[in-house]
């Protein structure tokens, strides 16, 4: 139903206007509360103004460079689809400057641990777990969500965050900020704010090489809070193994993992179905805050706050068959180097960029869908399960850091991979070669406590997997 792709297009559409309007500045903020969007959709609709302010707008760091790797696909084609939903991606910038960013006031940091801890937090997959495990991980979701700046809970403070719901501008429904919906709203804030000021492509957390050092932030953050919530120090955040799902040949609608008792339901392909039953709704946990029709549609419905159940489409999604598998999964160490020029989600080489691969995307895809949000490994997983999953609150199902937990597993693997081969041209950067310079190693956006190139080193952080794939 909704994708990234709708939303991105919406999303698109809008960016483009705010950069052709001449002046991207505090006016930008009263023309989206105004009615002007229907009128300024249709006049930027026409693909051919959008390519060029992309090629413009984009400044001198990925035009060429896109152009040279374009030049030097193997196919020599170009797809209208990718190339209008690339142009247009690329076309994005400055949007909303004036907008408060929800995550930064107020909600001090856990930053980085000061030294790695005598032992490390030993991340385990789901389906390995006890049932006594399962029900602390699910138990540990829904304490984050009681732990709200009024509660007096250890934590709370770190839920005084700026949160979209009670901006004034956008004339939403404030609810009771709480430590799990930080996360969701960080996320949320990521897509608004890509290629703007505040997070130029050096910074973003999708779509370029920050992905995996925000995202390994985030689970690092969030597995924290969680531990705290429960008062286990120990706690570590499980992760879904992807090939679980495919042990019999075939996923279906991957009965380990989607267990009523626990993470509940799969859902199902219709609006009857796809309301998630099971443990975590019944114990109320709710939807706060989510996007639709578009993120940059502040006033007219693209973010929603009112509580709902989550809601999953497992299996229903016509442009992925199953979650990764393993053939897909050994690729990764087939890619030589971290990421490659232009750093993007559109003409970097797939088959080079272990970044690029990991997070989902294929120069040749031709399904807008796997243009826009990617359909392998990391993209493949979210389109598979669907629902909260393929929109930009996609936080809001707690899968996302089970999932994300595996995608880190990946990155955690090849920087081993490339530590053990004793090639001295893959060690460097404890396993990342090829991760780009400048401010790409620089501060996370919204956590700018914290460089991304800190990052790189997992152990140093105070965990590691109980197994990994290998070469
Ligand atoms: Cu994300």
């Amino acid at each position: 139903m909704r994708s990234w792709t709708t939303e991105l297009l919406v999303l698109i559409t809008f960016a483009q206007l705010a950069a052709c309007s001449g002046d991207p500045g505090d006016t930008d903020a009263s023309t989206s509360d105004g009615g002007t969007e229907g009128t300024s959709d249709a006049e930027t609709s026409d693909g051919t103004a959008g390519t060029s302010d992309a090629e413009t707008s984009d400044g001198t760091e990925g035009t060429s460079d896109a152009e040279t790797s374009d030049g030097t696909e193997s196919t020599g084609e170009i797809d209208p689809i990718h190339e209008m939903i690339c142009g247009q991606l690329g076309a994005l910038g400055d949007p909303d400057e004036s907008y408060a960013v929800p995550g930064v006031a107020g909600a001090p940091r856990w930053g980085l641990p000061p030294a790695p801890p005598p032992a490390p937090r030993v991340r385990r997959s789901w389906s390995s777990l006890s049932a006594a495990d399962k029900q602390q991980v699910v138990d540990a979701f829904l304490a984050l969500k009681s732990v709200t700046v009024d509660s007096g809970d250890p934590g709370s403070s770190r839920a005084a965050y700026n949160s979209f719901c009670e901006d004034a501008q956008l004339g939403l429904t404030p609810y009771a900020k709480n430590l799990y919906d930080f996360y969701v709203e960080a996320h949320i804030n990521a897509f608004v704010s890509m290629r703007t000021e505040q997070m130029p492509m050096s910074r973003m957390a999708h779509m370029a090489p920050q992905f995996l050092p925000w995202h390994r932030y985030l689970l690092l953050r969030l597995e924290a809070d969680m531990a705290e919530a429960i008062g286990d120090p120990d706690f570590a955040l499980p992760y879904w193994d992807w090939e679980d799902c495919w042990e019999d040949g075939d996923p279906g609608t991957c009965a380990p993992i989607f267990e009523a008792e626990f993470l509940g339901t799969a859902g199902g392909c219709d609006d009857a179905t796809r309301v998630v039953q099971g443990y975590l709704p019944d114990n109320g946990f709710t939807v706060n805050v989510a996007s639709v029709g578009g993120l940059m549609n502040f006033t007219g419905g693209g973010l929603v706050c009112a509580p709902r159940p989550i809601v999953r489409e497992v299996g229903c999604s016509g442009s992925v068959v199953g979650p990764p598998d393993a053939a897909e999964i050994a690729g990764i160490f087939a890619r030589p180097v971290y990421d490659a020029a232009p750093y993007d989600s559109c003409y970097t080489e797939e088959d080079v960029s272990f970044r690029q691969y990991l997070e989902g995307f294929n120069n040749g895809d031709l399904d807008p869908i796997c243009v826009a949000a990617g359909c392998t490994l990391h993209g493949r997983g979210h389109e598979w399960i669907g629902g909260d999953m393929t929109i930009n609150s996609t936080p809001n199902d707690p899968m996302f850091f089970l999932h994300h937990n595996n995608v880190d597993r990946m990155w955690a693997a090849w920087q081993e991979a490339n530590l053990a081969s004793g090639d001295a041209a893959r060690v460097v950067d404890h396993g990342n070669p090829g991760y780009p310079e400048g401010d790409y190693r620089g501060p996370l956006f919204v956590f700018d406590e914290v460089r991304a190139d800190e990052l790189f080193e997992y152990r140093a952080l105070g965990y590691e997997y109980d197994a990994l794939p290998s070469e």
